[in-house]
This record gives C-alpha cells, sequence and structure tokens, in this order.
C-alpha cells in the first residue's frame, strides 16, 4: 500500500433535485478512486447521499483518518458547501492537499482558481489518467508539494504554484474506454438501504453528438461519443448482479445509442450481449436509459422493440420544450414531429417514457408555455413537476455566452448564476408556480412510485398470468391508467388557469389552489393506496431479482 491517503467526497443536493426519489452513487469519484485504488493507494469514497455527516462531522472525520488528499466534484449549487469544507480542513491541517474535479469545476477553474486560494489542484475533463499521474507525484516526492517543472507535465491539471495559476495542456479523451478498471461500489450497500427506487450507476458511453446550447456536455467531450464494448459493459452488469443482487441500473450516458447506424450497431450489441448471457431470462432486469429522440424511428423499431426483453423500460427523453421558437433557442437540431414518432414508437412497446423539460428561460413567452403545456399534456405522463422546469444556466455552454453578452445574467459567479426573465409577467408566474410546487412536490414524488411501479408491473404481467391475483392486476393496471389521464388533464387545466391570471398580469386567488389540490387527492389518493397495499402484497415485485 502507498503512503498517500485520498479521501474522494460526494456533496449532498442541498435542495431536492429532481422529481423522481433516484438514490444513486456518484460514479464520477469511484471511478477516479477506482484507478488509484488500483494503483495502490488508500481511497476513502464518501457520498453524503447517504452518510449522515454535517460539514463540521465531515472535517473532523477526514482530520481523523489523516487523510492527505481530499478531492471533491461540486456543482455550483453546492460550491459553498464545497468551500466551508476546504476552509476547514485548511485551518486544522495546513498541509492537505485540496483538489476538484468534474464540469463545473471543468468550467470555472479559472476563476475558482484565481478567488480561492485553499484549491491547490483542479483537474479539468475526464480524471482518471490525471489525477493518478498527480496523487502518484506527490507520492514521489513523499507528500510535498511537488516542484513546477513536475506539475507542469501532467496535462489535464490547473493549479496554483506559490501565488500563481497553472493550466496545463488539455488532457486527450480516453480512447478506449475498456481499458479503465470498474468504478469501485463502496457505497451501493448504503444504496441498498435506499429501497425500491436505488439503483446503482452505470457508464456505458461517455459524451454526446448533441450540440445543445444548454448542455455542457458537447464541451466537456467536444462532441465525441464513444461507448465501451458490450462484453465489457455486459460483464460490469453480471458483475453487480452477482456481488450486490441489483437487477435495476441508471444508465449515466448522456446519449446511449451514439450517432446513426454507430449507434444503433452499438445498443443493438449490448442487447444481443445480454440475450447470449441469458441475463434476461435469469433476472427481472430494468434499465433507466437517456436517449435523444432522433433514435425512436422506424428505421430503428427492429431494435427498438426488443427493448421490453431485456429491461430497457425506463427511457429518459430530453425534449426541453416543444415550442420551434424555444426548440431553436436550445439548437436541439430536433423538431416537434420527430418528438411525436418517437412516442408512439416507445407507447407502442409499452415503455416508460420519462420527459426532459426546460420550458421557462428569459425569452419565454406565453405563446411558448401553451405549446408546451399541450405537449405535456398529450404525453400523459401526470407529474405536475414538468410544468416548473427552469432553465439552469451552466458556465461552458453557449446559453451562458449569449445571455452574459446580452446583459441577461444577473450573477455569473462560480458560486452563483441566476438570470433574468424580458417579460415580468412570466417571472412573475414561475416565482408563483415554484412556491406552489414547493408545497406539492411530495405528491409527485409519491405519483412517480406509482407510475414506476406500474411500468414495472405491466412488464412483468406477461410473467405472472397463471398467477391467482391475475385480475387483481389487470384491474390496478386499468384504474391507474384512468386516474393517470384524468390527473394529466386537471395539472393541464390548473396550469393554463394560473398562466391566463399572469398574462393579465393579475394574482391567482387562495381559492384555486385549494380547489386543485381538493380534486387532485381525490384521484392521487385511491390509487397511491391500491399501490402501497400491491407493492406488499405481491411478493414477486418486491423480490430483489424481480425488481
Ligand atoms: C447521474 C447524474 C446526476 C444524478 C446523480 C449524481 C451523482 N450522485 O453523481 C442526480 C440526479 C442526483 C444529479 C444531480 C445534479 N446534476 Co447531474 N448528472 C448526472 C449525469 C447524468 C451522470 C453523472 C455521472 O455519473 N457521469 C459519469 C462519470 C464517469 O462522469 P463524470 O461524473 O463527469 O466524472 C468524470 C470527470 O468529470 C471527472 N471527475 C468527476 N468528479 C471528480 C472528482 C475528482 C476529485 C476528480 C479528480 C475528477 C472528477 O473524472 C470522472 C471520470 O472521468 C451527468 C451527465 C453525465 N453524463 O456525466 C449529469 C451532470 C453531471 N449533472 C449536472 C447538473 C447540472 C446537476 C445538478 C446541478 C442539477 C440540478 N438541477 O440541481 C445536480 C447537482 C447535484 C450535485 N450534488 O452535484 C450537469 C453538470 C454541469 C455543470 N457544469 O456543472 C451534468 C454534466 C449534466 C449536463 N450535461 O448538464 N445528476
Ligand atoms: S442531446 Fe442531451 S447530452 Fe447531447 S448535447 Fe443535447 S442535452 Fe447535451
Amino acid at each position: 500500500m502507498k503512503k498517500l491517503k485520498c479521501s474522494l467526497l460526494f456533496l449532498y443536493n442541498p435542495k431536492k433535485i429532481s422529481p423522481q426519489p433516484y438514490y444513486t452513487e456518484s460514479l464520477g469519484i469511484q471511478y477516479v478512486g477506482s484507478m488509484i485504488r488500483k494503483a495502490g493507494f488508500d481511497v476513502k469514497i464518501i457520498n453524503l447521499d447517504f452518510e449522515k455527516l454535517n460539514l463540521e462531522e465531515i472535517i473532523k472525520y477526514i482530520l481523523k483518518n489523516r487523510i492527505d488528499l481530499v478531492g471533491i466534484a461540486p456543482s455550483y449549487i453546492n460550491m459553498k458547501d464545497a468551500l466551508i469544507i476546504i476552509d476547514g480542513l485548511k485551518k486544522k491541517k495546513s498541509d492537505i492537499f485540496t483538489c476538484l474535479g468534474g464540469h463545473h469545476a471543468t468550467f470555472c477553474c479559472d476563476e475558482i482558481l484565481k478567488n480561492e486560494d485553499k484549491i491547490d489542484f483542479i483537474i479539468r475533463g475526464e480524471g482518471e489518467y490525471t489525477f493518478l499521474e498527480l496523487v502518484e507525484l506527490i507520492e514521489s516526492r513523499n507528500g510535498i508539494m511537488p516542484p513546477l517543472n513536475l506539475l507542469k507535465n501532467i496535462n489535464g491539471l490547473s493549479f496554483r504554484f506559490y501565488g500563481e495559476i497553472y493550466h496545463n495542456h488539455k488532457r486527450d479523451l480516453i480512447l478506449n474506454l475498456d481499458e479503465l478498471p470498474f468504478p469501485i461500489r463502496d457505497s451501493l450497500e448504503k444504496v441498498i438501504e435506499k429501497g425500491q427506487h436505488a439503483m446503482p450507476l452505470l457508464c456505458t458511453s461517455r459524451g454526446c453528438h448533441g450540440n445543445c446550447s444548454f448542455c455542457s456536455t458537447p464541451e466537456f467531450f467536444n462532441r465525441k461519443w464513444r461507448a465501451r464494448s458490450s462484453y465489457n459493459v455486459v460483464n460490469e452488469i453480471q458483475d453487480v448482479i452477482e456481488k450486490f443482487g441489483f437487477t435495476q441500473f441508471y444508465l449515466t450516458d448522456d446519449q446511449f445509442a451514439g450517432k446513426g447506424k454507430t449507434g444503433k450497431a452499438y445498443v443493438e450489441s449490448v442487447i444481443r450481449e445480454i440475450k447470449k448471457r441469458n441475463l434476461h431470462e435469469k433476472y427481472n432486469l430494468y434499465f433507466f436509459i437517456m436517449i435523444r429522440a432522433d433514435f425512436f424511428c422506424e428505421e430503428n423499431e427492429d431494435v427498438i422493440k426488443q427493448f421490453p426483453d431485456v429491461g430497457f423500460l425506463d427511457i429518459f427523453i430530453g425534449f426541453e420544450s416543444a415550442s420551434s421558437m424555444q426548440l431553436n433557442l436550445y439548437k436541439k437540431g430536433l423538431t416537434e414531429p420527430q418528438y411525436q414518432k418517437a412516442i408512439e414508437i416507445l407507447r407502442k412497446y409499452d415503455i416508460l417514457i420519462e420527459g426532459g423539460f426546460i420550458i421557462f428561460n428569459p425569452y419565454t413567452d406565453f405563446s411558448t408555455l401553451r405549446e408546451d403545456a399541450i405537449f405535456i399534456k398529450n404525453l400523459e405522463i401526470p407529474l405536475f413537476g414538468y410544468y416548473t422546469k427552469e432553465l439552469m444556466v451552466l458556465p461552458g455552454t453557449r446559453l451562458y455566452k449569449k445571455l452574459l453578452d446580452e446583459k441577461l445574467l444577473v450573477y455569473h459567479n462560480y458560486k452563483r448564476i441566476e438570470f433574468k426573465y424580458l417579460d415580468i409577467r412570466i417571472e412573475k408566474l414561475f416565482q408563483y408556480i415554484s412556491k406552489f410546487f414547493a408545497t406539492f412536490e411530495k405528491f409527485d414524488n409519491k405519483l412517480f412510485e406509482v407510475i414506476d411501479f406500474h411500468t414495472k408491473l405491466k412488464a412483468a404481467y406477461k410473467k405472472i398470468l397463471n398467477q391467482n391475483n391475475r385480475e387483481e392486476i389487470s384491474s390496478f393496471l386499468r384504474k391507474t391508467e384512468k386516474a393517470f389521464k384524468e390527473i394529466t388533464s386537471l395539472n393541464f387545466l390548473f396550469f393554463i388557469k394560473i398562466l391566463e391570471i399572469f398574462e393579465m398580469d393579475k394574482n391567482p386567488s387562495v381559492d384555486l389552489q385549494k380547489k386543485f389540490r381538493n380534486k387532485y387527492l381525490q384521484l392521487f389518493q385511491p390509487i397511491y393506496n391500491e399501490y402501497q397495499r400491491l407493492n406488499r402484497d405481491l411478493e414477486i415485485i418486491r423480490s430483489p431479482n424481480y425488481f
């Protein structure tokens, strides 16, 4: 074992970040950690989604464990927490090395290093080799700051050296992802404790050929999409199933399907490999996967129809908006008719569609919101959260630069980014909707549990046809489908009503929310109760090897 002890930290989410109650690992630090553990370093992973430690306690924990180097991947929503930890550590142990990595640190590296003198290193881009070279170098210097000429040799590294800031050359992307060791799974046991919606993360490819103006992926990976071999991917799937008993996976790929024929061939090869090993028959596999809408076209239907066989049942599509004006702003490179085609094909095979939306941005007007509301209604996923999605302006994106140039950013630093709306009525509407949603989100989360259960039950239904509770299950499926439709239209009507009120520059009455809530609960409560009962009773569904 080498002497240098490293701790890699994933900061918890200070506010609720997504409507779905997913609990996950943190694959970035697990990949980087795996690389250095394989090289003989002592690594501790701390994932604050699972550890019940406050900032003070983390500092104590790191000091108690005599950690020499601490690595964190903050986003701007928890940058302040990262700085508190780093400050606290440096005060008590001035020779501890501090290092940041990940998208946010990559794009703000110069600004962060200039303003935060307690941060020693920032790893830009993919971290595995850069971080390994850095820790090897520090180890070779017996834990003291290496000389400048050696630090300058590490591509992808930015650092401070006696007050001066240096940015080394960019590191080339890792071409062969199969050469990376599998990520370490230290927190997976804790994911299990979180229950039904907990999933291990799995990264099968990196990058995306898309060029969306709000997304940091194109710049981070130069629009290059690279995939592991399906053999290597399915080895990891099998490994996680056999070691931990998980059969559900959350794919972190920005674009699992790649582009055109190459993408199709890749998806096909993963399906083939799963089938070859008979994993789909042995286990009840379930995957959450992000794919661009254009993959779901007639040309690819021969592959898509195999999705349910291997558990590709939960597909996230970043629609963002249905308005051509918004799609043009987002440079999505896709159109509403393509979305409709994708929805039609996915519905045909009973695959759950999770929509990604960004309906509020500085240029949003009432007509774009109406177009989006109609699209969301027709999607028939009854989550109210879809009406509350606002643009998150990320450094390193073209939209960030555009808003900066047009003086629409009120705050724009590595700790806080905020934009203003061109139409103040839209801003008021957004504030109203998000304030309301903060009190209502718990229902959306619970409803998502029902939607998730419904998808799985529908897939499982074919396999349990002979069971006694067949009638009970089909009645539940019918009832929930009806309720989903009714809730979808209730959400739509409520949103449109509010929209009309703000358009006239008026304020909604308190009564409006009350009425909506009452009607909502009348529809929601019976299916939620029934879901809870069935979930308890149906042993087959609850078994870890089931879903
Ligand atoms: C899964 C996911 C989530 C999950 C789980 C997060 C988790 N537990 O890790 C949830 C839903 C909770 C989530 C939340 C958020 N997410 Co998110 N998420 C992702 C997603 C899809 C996958 C992350 C992943 O595992 N990637 C695979 C690994 C291997 O890649 P990686 O993380 O980039 O790690 C590599 C390098 O970045 C670097 N590295 C990463 N960490 C570290 C740490 C150190 C010390 C070092 C040296 C190197 C290093 O080395 C790694 C290996 O090469 C990415 C998109 C993507 N495909 O990466 C977005 C992404 C990371 N998320 C993003 C955002 C914006 C958020 C939120 C702020 C959203 C919100 N509305 O609040 C929050 C922030 C949460 C937080 N606490 O930081 C952005 C970040 C952009 C930016 N500029 O910061 C991304 C890139 C999506 C995008 N393209 O816009 N997210
Ligand atoms: S398709 Fe998704 S991952 Fe690709 S650039 Fe657009 S938003 Fe980013």
